[in-house]
């Protein structure tokens, strides 16, 4: 049993009142509240008020006994959305996702130290991300947290490891300062996660009413005159350059901006592996992926002998190989920076596009363009394949499409057939930690509501949020989730061979197979409320992705494929 520690402490009373103040020596502003002067609310409604003045108004949410102040503020503060997830994977994916839609965070709210680890894997992924999210985490009362009551756990340590920001909030007179600096944080670049440790009597305790006011953005770092003239110079050698391009360069000014560079210098472009929102298709120029397995991305990269990092680190395969290097670039290749995460990407490209383009300074964008959607793409027929699964789901990827996709070996085709669709976003599991397709998906209906959406779902990672569901049907999103189910970890098939394990025996094929029994898809999304088809031909999948697609709301489709790599 644990000792009791500092029993000699006073303990406050609940409802005590604290008198206003303008925060924990932060030089915020403070405004009247939503009452106005003279008026008191609790520090949750202070909270939540502050949040939704600094256009933080969604909050994907888990709750438990110490956010009960902040549930019951909800109800005060009407334009904040909440939305109820069943699990914290769920509500950190869907805070992934809307951020990654809206570039403004969501809130999360989640149950002390358990619950955010719960959350974690999600908001590792949306570190790599670079998603903006403001968590609010409940904890015990200030007074409560000597007794090491259940719950009580080392939720500072399990914050710190994916967040940018951490904050445990003391005093319900500053907590409406600590949440414009969680806002501020969380949307200084490079974005991330700030998250904000919220006693239970810093929510239930009143304060005045006056409230912080959202603090102005700092504006992206600009990359250096110096820096541009230098990649300018590495362009004009007339050797083999390629141009690496990672988070917003890989939105559309950015992407023009870089095609212009690469028309004029003859340099080539790559897009990072996993980017967080890649638009493509229509009339964008296209850009290729570097490839995920690192014998395909040395070769991606083979003749390269000057390698421009924009926004996004040196490439590296994903795990070590015995025997084989990590770098994925040449020996000889020169590596240079143009610009980090930090940075603002579209502006630096942009001045990089003005000094070696004419077309560019000209501002004739014409030859920039990509050669547009094809004009009819004809719907496979037959089995369903790997191939055929991608074929059918390009010839209907409606315009402006948000297409998640966390669809691992059986969606290996997927990217390739989209290519030439109609323009849409493409958004990946940037972090590696699977479970984030549906969560993600869930979120970016919420922040992109006039958008289909549309997630390409393995079967396997499916399984690890699968809740979101649940709330996609509760909240009427329209999402279209493809199931591929190939009843396997296919992935880890492949990587048993090539971390050189072996073939593995019945025993190894028993951790890698998801049968025995075979899910089923079709009841499981049933059960929570999203009407769900399961598709064993390309025909039938190319009609029940476009009855789907026509019916507003959430759909599944169990788009069953050959067992394993296929
Ligand atoms: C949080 C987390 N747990 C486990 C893994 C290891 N892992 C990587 S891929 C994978 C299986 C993926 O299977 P599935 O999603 O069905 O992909 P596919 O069959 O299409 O290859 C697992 C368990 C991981 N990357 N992240
Ligand atoms: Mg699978």
């Amino acid at each position: 049993m644990s000792p009791l520690r500092e029993i000699d402490r006073p303990v406050p009373q609940s409802g005590s009142e604290v008198p206003a103040a303008s925060g924990n020596g932060t030089p915020s502003q403070v405004v009247p509240g939503p009452s106005g002067p003279g008026t008191t609310v609790t520090g949750a409604q202070s909270l939540i008020r502050t949040l939704v003045d600094a256009k933080v108004d969604v909050c994907f949410a888990n709750p438990g006994t110490s956010e009960m102040h902040f549930v019951a503020a909800l109800d005060s503060v009407p334009e904040m959305r909440a939305v109820l997830a069943l699990f914290e994977g769920v509500v950190t994916g869907a805070a992934d996702g809307y951020g990654r839609m809206t570039d403004r965070p969501a809130a999360t709210l989640l149950h002390m130290g358990p619950g955010f680890g719960n959350g974690i894997a999600n908001l590792h992924n949306a570190r790599r991300a670079h998603t903006p999210i403001v968590n609010v985490v409940g904890e015990h009362a200030t007074y409560h947290a000597r007794f090491d009551a259940p719950l009580q756990s080392d939720l500072v340590a399990l914050a710190r490891t994916v967040s940018k920001w951490v904050r445990e909030c003391s005093s319900s007179a500053d907590f409406s300062a600590d949440a414009t600096d969680a806002v501020a944080a969380a949307m200084a670049a490079p974005c991330g996660s700030a998250t904000m440790v919220m006693p239970a009597d810093i929510s239930w305790q009143t304060v005045g009413g006056t409230q912080a006011r959202p603090r102005p953005l700092p504006p992206e770092g600009s990359v250096p005159a110096e820096t541009i003239e230098a990649v300018r110079q590495v362009l004009m050698t007339g050797e083999p350059v390629t141009l690496l391009l990672g988070g917003r360069a890989l939105r559309e000014r950015g992407l023009r901006a870089a095609a212009s560079i690469a028309a004029a210098t003859g340099s080539k472009l790559l897009a990072e592996t996993f980017p967080a929102r890649l638009e493509r298709g229509g009339d964008l120029p296209p850009i290729e992926r570097l490839n995920y397995l690192g014998e395909m991305a040395i070769v991606d990269l083979a003749e390269v002998r000057h390698l421009v990092l924009v926004g996004t680190p040196a490439p590296a395969s994903f795990f070590a190989y015995p025997d084989q290097v990590s770098e994925l670039w040449p020996q000889g290749c020169q590596l240079h920076v143009l610009a980090g995460p930090e940075h603002d990407l579209v502006g630096a490209l942009e001045s990089l596009a003005e000094a070696v383009s004419p077309a560019w300074a000209s501002g004739d964008q014409r030859a920039l363009s990509g050669s547009g959607p094809e004009v009819s793409k004809s719907h496979p027929t037959g089995p369903l394949t790997l191939q055929s699964m991608a074929i059918a789901i390009a010839s209907v990827l409606p315009e402006g499409a948000v297409v998640v996709d966390e669809s691992n070996s059986a969606g290996m085709y997927l990217f390739g057939a989209t290519a030439r669709s109609p323009r849409h976003d493409w958004l990946t599991n940037c972090g590696g930690a699977i479970g984030l397709g549906l969560p993600v998906a869930t979120g970016a209906a919420i922040g992109a509501p006039d958008r289909p959406v549309i997630c390409l779902q393995s079967d396997g990672s499916a399984m690890y949020t699968i809740q979101a569901l649940w709330t996609q049907a509760r909240e009427g999103l329209d999402v279209t989730t493809v199931i591929l189910s190939n009843r396997s970890y296919a992935i880890l098939n492949l990587e048993l061979a090539r971390v050189g394990a072996g073939a593995g025996g019945p025993r190894a094929e028993s951790l890698l197979e998801l049968t025995g029994p075979e899910l089923d898809f079709v009841s499981l999304s049933r059960g929570m409320g999203v009407p769900a088809t399961r598709a064993t031909t390309a025909e039938e999948l190319v009609v029940q992705l476009q009855h789907a697609l026509r019916e507003p709301g959430p759909h599944l489709i169990e788009a069953v494929l050959p067992e394993g790599l296929g």
